[in-house]
């Protein structure tokens, strides 16, 4: 079974937890108890018949917390960035968090996801969908909308980020064979280049020494 790592980062109080409780065991709550140190649970899926173990790692929103915690967030697959459509600063906070999981990750790629979450809130939503949308297209992401309290929503979300990945991985594992198999045709044609050579060396000894013996 494939091992897919996920990290889920933004600004304290976007919900996070929630979230991440909704997509295990269906579960909303009210109270709200920071994230301090970073919590991994399992949630297994099925994705074109194989099934994958998402490693969910919760983070901690607050910076005394995050920047502490910031070695969890190494050799991630992929990245959730949460955002409160109803606080603009967790929006603002979002191009932060991004950099922080590039510089974490150096080279490796990372698929990651937008979650624009309380979407029940509506009435108090002061990020447009169209800033979510706007924001994830520059830096490659899929986005989403969210509410901890919808399941659909959420599952949608962490579904679609497993889905791309395990796409992306299915795409790279047949490039690295194409490479591979052009390889070998590679290295078959100098084998037989050098095979060539060496027959018509021996010929020319051949023919060489019949003229000497003549
Ligand atoms: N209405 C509504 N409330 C939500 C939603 N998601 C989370 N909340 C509430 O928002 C508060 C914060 O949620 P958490 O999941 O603890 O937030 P967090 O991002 O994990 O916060 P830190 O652990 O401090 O980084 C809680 O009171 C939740 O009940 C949502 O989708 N809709
Ligand atoms: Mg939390």
């Amino acid at each position: 079974m494939k091992k897919v790592k996920v990290i889920i980062v933004g600004n304290s109080h976007v919900g996070k937890t929630c979230l991440i409780s909704q997509y295990l065991d269906s579960s909303f709550q009210l109270e709200y108890q920071t994230t301090t140190a970073p919590d991994k649970s399992i949630k297994k899926v099925n994705i074109s018949n194989t099934e994958i173990s998402l490693e969910i790692w919760d983070t901690a929103g607050q910076d005394n917390y995050a920047i502490a915690n910031k070695i969890f967030m190494k050799k991630a697959d992929i990245a959730l960035i949460v955002y409160d459509i109803t606080d603009k600063a967790s929006f603002e906070g979002l191009q932060n968090w991004y950099n922080r999981v590039v510089e974490i990750n150096d080279k490796k790629k990372v698929v990651f996801g937008i979650a624009g979450n309380k979407s029940d809130l509506f009435e108090k939503q002061v990020v447009s969908t169209e800033d979510g949308q706007n924001f994830s297209k520059n830096i490659n992401a899929l986005f989403f909308e969210t509410s901890a309290k919808d399941h659909g929503s959420v599952e949608k979300a962490f579904n679609g980020l497993a889905q791309e990945y395990y796409h992306q991985y299915l795409e790279r594992q047949k490039m690295e064979k194409e490479e591979e198999k052009k390889m070998g045709e590679e290295e078959k044609k100098e084998d037989n280049v050098v095979l060539d050579e060496n027959k018509h060396k021996e010929s020319v000894i051949k023919e060489e020494k019949k003229k000497r013996r003549c």
